[in-house]
Formats: structure tokens, C-alpha cells, sequence
């Protein structure tokens, strides 16, 4: 386990034995733990292996045997036993807003609640009302929270979707009943936000899958389990459909279920007009609603299916009925779209200078060793002060420090190098830095951080900023929050327009809170002409991930490795990083 792996189970842990009611100071130590262990520097692997995780603050013995045993084996005993003995149904209740775990625990013993659903009945009852420290009004605010909650609890986001169902795909791989296996659905399609997950298993064993599919460790609950098919709710509470079919049935079944709903209806029609019939067992030759394997038409992969109907490959990105059928009708083909590989490194990013947690050397060495020529660091400007944004000075200095990490970079050899900048801010009137200021920067992208309610004036000071020669991009230019905020009121298009004749670049804020600009607006910006940075935003090394996930929706916006400026080494980046500043 890594670093943050245990920081989360320490912080589990801490919380769980805050349920139990334990001494405060017990549970201090944890939460203590947690914070430790995110400042670190260093390795914590390294410090288990030479055994100093006392030099850590507040790092008694207890506490190293259990992080020693997390470090070297990923799992701790302790930890699952402490969990087994609190109803798994106790921690989602600490979600809801103005529980803690003292009042969880009060619930608990007394009333005997430990889901949301005992909770609410007990509000409806009245039961909460009438227990000591709660009384009338925060029985209804609780209510009221609840259905806030379930508003969202049916949508995720992404990233979140993707942290549960990678291992449990990886598990269903070496499952030696499962032939082939697949996420469907929106996942596979890469939307921002997604409903649930889908699974597609083909065996000749469904029930041994399905099984072992419901057992696996961490699962809240098992909605339905049948013959070829589970549902049940992950340990994060999202839902997941496992569907097990035959293997001759498997490419069929994977594009239904890959959706979307919108594609499969054309593919159907298209079908249809060939005298076939198609659905989730098979492409038939038949005129009617059939699941006859005599009739079937063989197909290895998905591949066929298109090419039986004449038409080329889709990847699940572009199933949207975005445009993807005129493209590969009638020999037609798609563009290459691009692959996160593809990227040469982050434009924008924050360092422990404002609010990001990491050294300039650790995000060096960091970027370094994923193999990316340059990282940029863009630090906040002054007047995001709650983000300690750096003014004049500190910014001089800090060109300084990365002047030096790059320094050492190329005594050894290496042509990694970070380069400097500045997430500007965009003012009511103007940016936050002068000119002059960053024209002495590599890098320089202009965000607005706080709009204003008029969109006309939003939509002008976007305009302002791309129109100034200094600025390369505009960062998370709608800024919206995926499922907490909507974007700003702006003329997207206008901005675009801007950007398209000053020759400013867009951000795809990789961010899985983020995706912004959205993937659907991308086509129409790529053909004015704009082209697209894929930017981690990153605050943690851990958001170094984001590349990924940035380059999938780019996908989405069928963008191309030419389309998206971070696909190019560093000589030609600098090139391109100088091109407005010549024009302007
Ligand atoms: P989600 O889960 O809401 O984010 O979105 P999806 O697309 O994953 O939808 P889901 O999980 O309800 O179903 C998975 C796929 O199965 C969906 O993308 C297309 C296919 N599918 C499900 N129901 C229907 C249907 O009634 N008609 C058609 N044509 N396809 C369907
Ligand atoms: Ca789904
Ligand atoms: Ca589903
Ligand atoms: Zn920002």
C-alpha cells in the first residue's frame, strides 16, 4: 500500500472507533496520522523499511505495527475486524449533513437505526424528535438531507465509477469461469457522470460467476441475483448489473449494452433496412424478433457487427448518435482518436507555493518518472488569496526554484523540464498580473474564479483575456462542478469565436469534477479552429491520473492527437508557447 492508501484506512479507522464511542484521544491519534502522512515527503516505504516511523509526530507503537503491516502486506486484521463489528449501514450515515459520529452512535444504541431507510422512517415516526440532543427541527433538516442525498446517489462521477469497477473487472479476468469480460454502459462509453456500472461476463459457468460476483468483500447489498444476471450496491453505494451470456452471444451483447440507447436504435434501423434483425443475442437473418441460432449470423467482435452493416468500427466513445454514423457510412472512416499516451505532459497544475501539496521537486521527480517531457507549474495569482496565491515577488521567487530543479535535470542528461507560469486570474477589469509579468513566464492560463452574475459581463471578460497576447489558454472556462454546481451564465460560443481568432488555446480541465470545456462543444470548437490542452489541474501527484481520464473525454469530443497541443515534445511546445506572443 502506498501513502494514501493508508492515510485512508488510518482515517477509516479513526472514524469507525469515533462510532464506537471510543476515548477521543484514541481516535485523535488517527485523524492525527491521516494529516502526517499526507505532508510526508518522502517515501513511507522506505521509512518502514528502516524501521524510523517513530520519528513521525504522534507515531506511537501501536500506531507503527499497524502501519508497517499495511505497508507490507495491504491488508490489517484490526482494521476488518473493526469494521465486522459496527452494522456496515453506520458510515454512510455520517454523509448525511449534521451527523456526526457521536449522534450516529446515540441513534444506534437507542433507537436501534443503522441504514438511512431505519432513519427516515424514524424521522417520519417522530421517534428523532423525541430523543435527548435532537428534537423537532433537526428531525426535519435530517429529512431534508436525506432526499438531497438520494437526488444524487443515483448519479456518479466517473472517476468514481472507475476506482470500484477496474479491480472488480481485473477480478472477473482471472476468474477461471469468465471467457471474456467487459464494462458496458455509460462507464465503457466514458460519460462524465454515470447511473451505474454494467459488467458483461461470457462464461459457460454463469452461476459460479455470478456467486462469486455477489460475495466479493465490500459489497453494502445484493438487489437481485438470478440465473445469468446480478445487481448489487459497491461498498462507494453505487449500483452494479453483472450480465452473463454465452460466448457467441458476447460481441452482440456487449454493443447493446454499451448503449447508448440513441445508437442502438440506428443500428437496429439499420438492421432492419437490410432485412436483419438485431438485438441483444445476435444479429438474425430474419424480418422478425428472433433469438434463433440457426438464423444468427456469426460475428467474432464487435468489429463484425459494424462491418456487417456496413459500416466501420466505433469506439464506445463516439456511440452517442453524435455524428458517428455519417462518419463510417459508405467506406467512411473516423478520424484516429487521440490516446492518453499521446500525451507529453500537464499545462496547468499547482504546487505547495499556493494550494497544492507537493514539492516543485516531488512534481518534477513525479512527472518525470511517468515518462512526461515537461510539467507545468501554474500556480494561483494574488488575488485568489484563499488559495494563497502568489504575488510579484513569490512568483519571482519560485521561477527561481524551478530554474534550479531544472538545473539538476539537465546536468544529468535528462530533457525532462518543468516549466514556469501562472493560473491568472480573470478580474472584473483586466487580469491579475500585468503584461510584463507574464511575458516572463512559460506558461500562462487565465481562469475566471469568481464570475459575475451577468453573463453578457462574464462572457466580456473572457473575450478580454483571450484577446491579450500573453495569455495561451483559458482554463475550466465554464466552470462548472460535475453534480455540485452548474457552469457560469456565459456565451460559450462567443468565447470560442474569441479564442478562434487570437489564436488562444481551450482547456479540457481533466479534472473528473470538471471535464470543462464539455465533450459535446468540442467538435464545433476543433473545426473554428481552436485547439485543446488536456490539463490535470492537478493538486496532488495522485491527480497526475487525470491525463487519462482527460484524453477518454477528449475521445468523446472526437478530438485527434493533432487537435490537442500537449502531444508535443518540448522543442515544438516552446514553438507554439511563443507563436500569439509574436503575433500579438
Ligand atoms: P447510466 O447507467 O444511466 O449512466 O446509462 P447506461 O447507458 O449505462 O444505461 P443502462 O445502465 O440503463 O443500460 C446499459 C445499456 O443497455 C444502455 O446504454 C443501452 C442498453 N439498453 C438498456 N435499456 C435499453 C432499451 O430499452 N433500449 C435499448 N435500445 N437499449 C437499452
Ligand atoms: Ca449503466
Ligand atoms: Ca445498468
Ligand atoms: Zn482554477
Amino acid at each position: 500500500m502506498d501513502k494514501n492508501e493508508v492515510a485512508a484506512v488510518l482515517g477509516e479507522i479513526g472514524t469507525l472507533l469515533e462510532l464506537k464511542g471510543e476515548n477521543p484521544f484514541k481516535t485523535r491519534a488517527y485523524h492525527n496520522a491521516v494529516r502526517v502522512l499526507e505532508g510526508l515527503d518522502g517515501s513511507l516505504e522506505k521509512l518502514v523499511a528502516e524501521k524510523r516511523l517513530g520519528e513521525l509526530k504522534g507515531f506511537g507503537e501501536a500506531l507503527q505495527d499497524k502501519v508497517t503491516t499495511l505497508v507490507t502486506t495491504g491488508r490489517l486484521p484490526y482494521f476488518e475486524e473493526l469494521k465486522a463489528s459496527l452494522p456496515p449501514g453506520l458510515p454512510a450515515l455520517l454523509e448525511i449533513q449534521g451527523l456526526g459520529p457521536k449522534k450516529v452512535k446515540k441513534l444506534h444504541d437507542e433507537l436501534g437505526i443503522d441504514s438511512m431507510e431505519k432513519l427516515e422512517a424514524a424521522c417520519h415516526a417522530g421517534t428523532i424528535a423525541a430523543l435527548e440532543g435532537f428534537g423537532e427541527k433537526s428531525q426535519s433538516k435530517i429529512l431534508e438531507a436525506i432526499a438531497f442525498k438520494r437526488q444524487f446517489a443515483s448519479r456518479h462521477r466517473l472517476f468514481d465509477a472507475l476506482v470500484v469497477a477496474e479491480p472488480i473487472l481485473e477480478c472477473l479476468r482471472g476468474h477461471p469461469d469468465v471467457i471474456r469480460c467487459s464494462t458496458a454502459g455509460s462507464l465503457r462509453r466514458w460519460k462524465e457522470v454515470i447511473g451505474d456500472i454494467d459488467f458483461l461476463v461470457s462464461s459457460k459457468n454463469p452461476s459460479a460467476v455470478i456467486e462469486d460476483f455477489v460475495s466479493q468483500p465490500g459489497i453494502q447489498s445484493v438487489l437481485a441475483k438470478g440465473e445469468t444476471k446480478a445487481s448489487v450496491i459497491l461498498g462507494a453505494g453505487i449500483q452494479a448489473d453483472l450480465r452473463v451470456v454465452a460466448d457467441v452471444e458476447y460481441p452482440f451483447a456487449l454493443a447493446y449494452f454499451t448503449g447508448s440507447k440513441e445508437h442502438n436504435i440506428v443500428m437496429r434501423q439499420r438492421a432492419i433496412a437490410r432485412g436483419l434483425r438485431l438485438n441483444e443475442y445476435g444479429l438474425f437473418r430474419s424480418h422478425e424478433e428472433t433469438r434463433d441460432p440457426a438464423l444468427r449470423i456469426p460475428c467474432r467482435d464487435e468489429a463484425d457487427i459494424f462491418a456487417e452493416l456496413g459500416l466501420a468500427y466505433v469506439p464506445p466513445e463516439l456511440r452517442e448518435d453524435h455524428g458517428e454514423f455519417a462518419a463510417v457510412e459508405s467506406g467512411g472512416r473516423l478520424p484516429k482518436l487521440i490516446e492518453w499516451t499521446e500525451l507529453k505532459g500537464s499545462l496547468h497544475n499547482h504546487s505547495n507555493w499556493s494550494d497544492g501539496r507537493d514539492t516543485l521537486e516531488a512534481i518534477a521527480a513525479h512527472a518525470h518518472e511517468l515518462g512526461l517531457g515537461y510539467w507545468a507549474v501554474t500556480d494561483h495569482s494574488r488575488a485568489s488569496f484563499q488559495a494563497n496565491g502568489l504575488d510579484l515577488r513569490r512568483l519571482a521567487e519560485q521561477k527561481e526554484a524551478i530554474r534550479r530543479v531544472n538545473e539538476s535535470y539537465a546536468a544529468e542528461g535528462s530533457d525532462f523540464r518543468l516549466l514556469t507560469g501562472s493560473e491568472v486570474d480573470i478580474l472584473k477589469d483586466g487580469l491579475d498580473f500585468d503584461d510584463e509579468t507574464l511575458a516572463g513566464l512559460d506558461v500562462v492560463v487565465a481562469s475566471l474564479h469568481v464570475p459575475s452574475s451577468d453573463p453578457a459581463e462574464n462572457t466580456r471578460r473572457l473575450v478580454r483575456a483571450a484577446e491579450n497576447p500573453y495569455v495561451h489558454m483559458l482554463g475550466h472556462l465554464t466552470g462548472r462542478l460535475l453534480l455540485e454546481r452548474d457552469a457560469y451564465k456565459l456565451d460559450v460560443d462567443a468565447v470560442v469565436d474569441a479564442c478562434a481568432a487570437t489564436g488562444t488555446w481551450i482547456e479540457l480541465n481533466a479534472s473528473p469534477y470538471r471535464f470543462d470545456l464539455d465533450w459535446r462543444l468540442w467538435k464545433r470548437a476543433r473545426d473554428k479552429g481552436v485547439k485543446c490542452v488536456i490539463n490535470c489541474d492537478a493538486h496532488r501527484l495522485h491527480h497526475f491520473d487525470f491525463l487519462r481520464l482527460g484524453a477518454g473525454i477528449a475521445r468523446k469530443g472526437w478530438l485527434t492527437r493533432a487537435d490537442v497541443i500537449n502531444t508535443l515534445t518540448l522543442p515544438a511546445l516552446r514553438t507554439e508557447l511563443e507563436a500569439k506572443r509574436r503575433k500579438g
